[in-house]
């Protein structure tokens, strides 16, 4: 849009340029930064507009984007035009994403370039790696908890190191995913320790406070996200003699997004790594960017606003570069990190689907569909050039981020049935095969999470200790169902290391003090490379979970109707076991998948009538593209056998 006084400022900010961008050709750079410039100036102002350095912020904010511009190699400027013509790129089913930590798969960047071909085995294609940077060994949080956002931590390698790892994958027709920790910074973070010598303009890019006032006042409504091993939000710093805002653990401290030297900072962070070769970035915790007095500073406008900024300004740089919303809220406030009323992401082009990956779990315990129906009836409309990240385990906690009003239409009382899945997936519950862990439960609210590998919490754990085949059998099932429902559902599905070779908790972080009372570790071991090989031999657990996964995966790829392009339509079918959906592909309405899960220990019947209704003609038999059999109808029926998932196609 063109708008005089945006347009003028912009007049101004161009002539005035530091000589060294002023006398390079920049077309594209400006072409986009025209573009752009209405919306990055507005959103400035409304965030800034009252700062007498306003202008000067302004300029600030540009030079960084044109430094970064000027810096951004030629292949990976190619590739921003390239994106730019196929805009629709990301939302292809040819991409399956793997979540792994570069140390515990292998033990360092080199390393990680030569596992790439049991990554591509498996049909992998975009690769996360979990945070790589400086971080204090004893206080990381797992790479969430960043000293140097420029300095790779030197175990893991270099930034030539990564530079050579995007090439490679490049090469190899593969994406690479790293992470930008935006929220907050480690204590020993070079902006930390200047404030905590007093250098007021460094404490002015966190929250500190000479006593508790403000911070009680903060503490009335903000909820404690790790209330087992770092209860409250603030934290008191011996050395600066203040208080300082700690959302996460008391190690992290909290960015101030009201200091427009903040974003910029972190923007030129964002670009530092889209040069880097990374062709997506992982904004980590990004509901928690504005903090609010009197609310409970997650999801403020403000955190959209910012995130619009950035991706205003990453369009400018590095257009080809897209970000993952790192939003691990409730439903409803999920899809807003996309950005709202839009057809094109304003935000972030990608979210974690929280919601569905709680919704499986629920399924998992209840052993049927009926909040996970519910759930998914309601999840909120995405825009159309934007897709979900569908995950069923991470690196973190599950939390039952469902809506309760969903729970409640499901027919469950929502405290009660939260209790159930913690006490079932915790291994309380009589009968549960489940072996996960709580995780930072709160005697205060009564809430709680989960921690436990895949395998452990669908049962493998307690099924190989007691050598039960059929319960073995019925743990593979689930890891394959889940699996089939990530796959098929909409968006790009994201695994995690383990997975695919049924890795059990591990318990070695115990040993751990740094490590020791946050469960979540239990799902992080060391990839067991020779349990890995036993993919090879026929009739391990190993060789059950990998070939079945590797075939879906590549099956996936092949089936048009996977691509997201909001063609997805779910049947309410009335068996409360199954979960039933239709993708079709919107170039040839012809081309279509319906499709099944069970996710009960029984098999179960889908009758053809429930089918017809919507539109579907049940053929004689149809193709189950799983297995490449032909499901021969029963009566007016499909059976389907217990968790288990079905891709049907006429
Ligand atoms: C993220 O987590 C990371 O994934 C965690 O590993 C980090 O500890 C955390 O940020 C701090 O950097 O912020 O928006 O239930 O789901 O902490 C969600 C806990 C987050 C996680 C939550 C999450």
């Amino acid at each position: 849009m063109y708008e005089q006084a945006s347009h003028s400022l912009l007049n101004e900010i161009l002539v005035d340029l530091k000589p060294e961008i002023g006398n390079m050709r920049l077309r594209h750079f400006y072409t986009r930064l025209g573009a752009n410039f209405y919306a990055i100036h507005s959103l400035f102002h409304l965030l800034y507009g009252g700062r007498p350095d306003f202008k000067e912020q302004m300029v600030s904010l540009v030079e960084t984007l044109a430094l970064r511009y000027i810096e951004r190699s030629p292949p990976l400027r190619r590739s921003d035009l390239a994106r730019g013509k196929d805009y629709n790129w990301f939302l292809n089913q040819k991409w399956i994403g793997m979540a792994l930590y570069c140390d515990r798969f292998a033990d360092d960047l080199k390393g990680l370039r030569t596992k790439l071909p049991y990554l591509q085995d498996l049909g992998i294609n975009m690769l996360h790696i979990m945070p790589i940077l400086d971080c204090p060994p004893d206080n990381s949080d797992g790479g969430y908890a960043v000293r140097d956002f420029k300095r790779i931590d030197p175990r893991f390698g270099t930034t030539e190191d990564i530079e050579a790892l995007a090439a490679t994958l490049k090469k190899r027709d593969m994406l690479l995913v790293l992470d930008v920790v935006v929220n907050h910074t480690s204590n020993e973070h070079e902006w930390a320790q200047r404030a905590r010598q007093g250098d007021q303009k460094f404490q002015d890019y966190y929250f500190v406070f000479d006593d508790r006032e403000t911070p009680d006042i903060y503490e009335e409504t903000m909820p404690e996200i790790f209330p087992v091993t770092a209860p409250g939000n603030f934290t008191w710093d011996e050395e600066m003699g203040k208080w300082v805002m700690t959302v996460f653990n008391n190690y992290q401290w909290d960015l101030n997004y009201r200091n427009p030297a903040v974003l910029i900072e972190m923007i030129d962070i964002i670009l530092f790594w889209a040069n880097q070769g990374a062709d997506i970035l992982r904004l980590d915790a990004v509901a928690f960017l504005w903090k609010k007095m009197g609310s409970v500073c997650q999801n403020e406008r403000e955190a959209h606003l910012l995130l619009q900024l950035m991706k205003d300004c990453c369009q400018v740089t590095a257009p080809g570069v897209l970000f993952i919303a790192e939003a691990i809220v409730s439903p409803g406030e999920i899809a807003k990190y996309f950005g709202e009323d839009a057809i094109n992401a304003k935000e972030c082009e990608i979210a974690y689907n929280a919601t569905f990956m709680a919704l499986l779990w629920d399924a998992v315990a209840t052993k049927n569909a009926r909040l996970l129906k519910q759930g998914i009836k309601n999840l909120p409309v995405k825009l159309e050039r934007a897709t979900w990240l569908n995950y069923v385990r991470c690196h973190d906690d599950i939390g039952l981020g469902f809506d309760d009003r969903d729970v409640q239409l499901a027919g469950y009382d929502p405290v009660q049935h939260r209790r159930f899945l913690i006490d079932y997936f915790t291994g309380r519950f009589p009968d549960s095969p489940a072996r996960g862990m709580p995780f930072g439960e709160n005697p205060k609210t009564g809430d709680a999470r989960i921690s436990g590998s895949l395998a452990s919490l669908v049962g493998l754990e307690s099924a190989l200790a007691s050598q039960d085949e059929e319960a073995i059998a019925a743990a593979i099932k689930t890891i394959l169902l889940l699996h089939g429902m990530i796959l098929s559902f909409g968006g790009i599905p994201l695994l995690y290391y383990g997975d695919a070779v049924g890795t059990l908790n591990c318990l070695e972080y115990l040993a751990d003090p740094s490590k020791a009372a946050d469960n979540r570790w239990m799902n992080r071991s060391t990839f067991n490379w020779s349990k890995a090989e036993k993919r090879h031999q026929t009739g391990t657990v190993e060789q059950r979970i990998f070939s079945a996964l590797k075939k879906m995966i590549a099956l996936r790829k092949e089936v048009t109707a996977f691509a997201d392009f909001d063609n997805r339509q779910l049947l309410m079918v009335d068996n409360p076991n199954l979960l039933v959906f239709s993708r079709c592909d919107p170039q040839n309405a012809r081309n279509r998948v319906l499709v099944v899960g069970n996710f009960s220990a029984e098999a179960q019947t889908l009758p053809g009538d429930a089918l017809r209704q919507h539109g579907f003609f049940l053929q004689e038999s149809m193709k189950n593209l799983c297995s490449g059999e032909r499901i021969v109808l029963e009566g007016d029926a499909i059976a389907v056998p217990a968790l288990s998932c079905y891709w049907l196609a006429d």
